[in-house]
């Protein structure tokens, strides 16, 4: 992480560093969701863009999401989607800090990054959990694999009748759960996972939002990634 000082302008000027269906997407839901001005600047992980001088030079964990706020670089998604939230209250994004509500949000984005995603990384990138032999990447994603079908039914059975994750309104915690459920379809992804009918329908009702579609629509003319068949996005 770079910079101590707190912009001088506010509200800050705000470039999104983001990769086509990566796990930036969130942010960058967050972002057109926010109406808040910002940049949004591609950096092709399937190419390598983020192990590239001038990037690492600006973030060096190398990864995405990264937001440029003023001078000073923030990474990781549940700081970065909690950031862009309390910067424009009048989204809701959030529940206001101090309710329970709020802590159940951070509750579901730390599930999502310390495990959910994790998951995904040992199917996609087992190499980083089991080294460069065949038979440790294997049984890496055997397991990713296990954990993979036990948090999709986590998921499954935490999320309730509601519209949204925490009730009612949108949160970020939405457009954080919309990004892995288009994982869930991955063809890399080769076991069998569980039935996920309220996953599909939050799914589902996240790309219907305006400011998804333009999100998603933005990354897709970077790179055309399919979508499943039922989560239409027609602009
Ligand atoms: N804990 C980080 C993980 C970020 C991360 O792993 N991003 C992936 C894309 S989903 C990435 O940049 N991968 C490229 C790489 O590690 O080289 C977060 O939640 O933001």
């Amino acid at each position: 992480m770079t910079g101590q000082s707190l912009p001088s302008a506010f509200p800050p000027s705000l470039s999104l560093y983001y990769s086509p269906k990566a796990c930036s997407l969130a942010s960058h839901i967050a972002l057109e969701e926010s109406g808040l001005a910002f940049e949004a600047v591609a950096v092709n992980i399937r190419n390598q863009e983020n192990r590239q001088a001038d990037y690492l030079r600006l973030n060096p964990s190398g990864t995405v999401p990264a937001l440029g706020i003023g001078g000073q670089i923030l990474t990781e998604s549940q700081a970065i989607l909690t950031y862009i939230a309390d910067l424009a209250p009048e989204s809701q994004l959030l529940p206001r800090p101090g309710t329970v509500a709020r802590a159940r949000a951070h509750e579901w984005m730390n599930l999502i990054s310390s495990s959910l995603h994790v998951a995904y990384r040992s199917i996609f990138r087992p190499q980083t959990y089991g080294g460069e032999e065949a038979a440790g990447m294997a049984a890496v994603q055997a397991q990713g694999g296990k954990n993979l079908a036990r948090y999709l039914e986590l998921i499954e059975s935490r999320l309730g009748d509601s519209t949204y994750a925490l009730g009612e309104t949108f949160t970020v915690v939405d457009a954080y759960l919309f990004v892995f459920y288009l994982w869930s379809f991955d063809e890399r992804v080769q076991c069998g996972l569980p039935a996920r009918p309220r996953y599909a329908a939050l799914a589902q009702r996240v790309a219907a939002r305006p400011a998804v579609r333009k999100a998603v629509a933005r990354e897709r003319a970077v790179r055309a990634y399919d979508l499943p068949p039922h989560i239409v996005m027609e602009a």
